[in-house]
């Protein structure tokens, strides 16, 4: 198994690292912007998103801003389309409105920066300069274009019209999951200073001491969401957030997104075909506020960010903290529902391969969780290599969500990895466990 992050042993294993990881990000690319024709791609499918043309030529222009023009030092491919697109710049309920690319033109300008970024790739040195230090500008990249991808297939999800993504189920379940695992009190170490290409927001390493807790074993199901629908959990304020509860008025939240009755069960429209919402998957398409009401009505409450990444990492028997739950082996198939392969989450206990040594199961792919905790810079955080990736979306506005979904790549997700959104969002792969506070007699050593 060829990894994505582990170091390599020298320039020319980064270097064919690197060329991998590239094409295979860009067949991805490709085939969610060749499944549909040139009015799909043009249009726009919901205001919360771009046009998938948007998408495509602005996975282009920064891998020419980044890796042509910074890296590579060389001239401009197009300087003109630079505003075009810039995400500060242009609002995406705009980006419709823009004169952007075609979708011809747009795969001619990734071709023509994909070659340059080939040929600096045969001759670039990873000197000790941050920014090309074991190839971290073209890992960023990598991971740039896998983001945008997640998010193509969002819109894809969003889009009407009939079926054209096709993937095979994702596994049965094999193994029977306890329903929550106690974490001990102590110190763990969150965040990372060694892995080439964490992002700045996954930086710097530090201890962080956690009282004992008991964390969810698995994502919360559909089934269990469905008792929160039928104890009429979305009618009654107190389960709810005083925000989350206008937002649930204002915006007339019922169900999950892409929900609908069906008799006396419920249905779920992934990818243009309605399905029964089988009871042993986790849930999807649920925002923060809903995540928090039904932890609420359950007794429970969100584990926090670091909570997540405690179960997540630590190791008890040597105390030290892995790069994902299985340990620091990059994901194969068997540990994680991730990159597409399948196109919804997988049901509970069918990843025993991906379970954390204290058997906290798919922390790793199958729906992003949210946490309680609002995105901040770890301390000692420093912007790098541009403080609109992550610095400028610290604050109280965002929660952070963790762990990554099925429509995540395995470049784009590890065991610090950090997304973030509104508490109000629900069109991402959106899901969560729940935790709670260690009973006294549950604490003792
Ligand atoms: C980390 C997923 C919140 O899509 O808004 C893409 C990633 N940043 N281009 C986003 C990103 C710049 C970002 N998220
Ligand atoms: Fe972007």
């Amino acid at each position: 198994m060829t990894g994505t992050t582990t170091r390599p042993a020298g320039p020319e294993q980064l270097r064919s690292r690197i060329a991998a990881e590239l094409e295979r990000t860009r067949a991805r690319t490709a085939l969610l912007t060749e499944a549909v024709d040139e009015d799909d791609l043009t249009r726009q499918h919901s205001p919360l998103m771009s046009p998938l043309v948007w998408d495509l030529a602005h996975v282009g222009n920064q891998e020419e801003l980044w890796l042509v023009r910074d890296v590579g030092g060389r001239e401009p491919v197009r300087r003109d389309i630079d505003d075009l697109y810039d995400a500060f710049k242009q609002p995406r309920r705009d980006r419709p409105a823009l004169p952007l690319l075609p979708p011809q033109e747009a795969r001619a300008y990734l071709l023509t920066v994909r070659d340059k970024v080939l040929d600096l790739l045969d001759r670039v040195a990873f000197t000790e300069r941050p920014l090309v230090a074991d190839g971290f500008a073209f890992g960023m990249i990598v991971q740039h274009e896998q983001q945008h991808d997640e998010t193509m297939l969002a819109t894809h999800q969003l889009r009407a019209g009939p079926a054209v993504l096709h993937a095979p189920p994702p596994p049965e379940p094999t193994v029977r999951v306890d329903a929550e695992v106690l974490v001990p009190a102590g110190e763990f170490t969150m965040g990372t200073d060694t892995d080439p290409w964490a992002l700045d927001n996954e930086r710097p390493a530090h201890r962080v001491h956690l009282p004992a807790y008991a964390i969810d074993a698995a994502p919360v199901t559909n089934g269990r969401y469905r008792e929160f629908i039928a104890d009429g959990g979305y009618d009654d304020p107190r389960w709810w957030s005083p925000a989350g509860w206008r937002h649930r008025r204002e915006a007339e939240l019922v169900a999950p997104m892409h929900w609908r009755r069906d008799g006396d069960g419920w249905a779920y429209r992934r990818f243009g075909r309605w399905a029964p919402v089988r009871d042993d998957e986790p849930v999807v398409h649920v925002c923060h506020h809903e995540a928090r009401a039904y932890a609420a009505w359950a007794g429970k409450r969100l584990p926090t960010e670091a909570e997540w990444e405690k179960a997540a990492r630590w190791d008890p028997a040597t105390g030290r903290s892995r790069r994902y739950p299985w340990g620091d082996d990059d994901p194969t198939a068997e540990h994680a529902n991730l990159g597409q392969r399948h196109l919804w989450p997988a049901p509970v206990g069918a990843y025993p391969a991906g379970a954390s040594p204290l058997g906290v199961h798919q922390l790793i792919g199958d729906v992003w969780e949210w946490t309680s905790t609002p995105f901040r810079g770890h301390p000692g955080f420093t912007a790098f290599p541009y403080r609109e990736y992550s610095e400028v979306f610290f604050g109280d506005d965002h929660r952070v969500l963790r762990g990554g979904s099925f429509g995540t790549d395995r470049a784009a997700c590890r065991g610090t990895f950090r997304n973030w959104d509104f508490p109000i969002r629900r069109q991402i792969f959106s899901g969560f466990r729940c935790a709670r506070d260690a009973r006294p007699e549950e604490s003792q050593p």
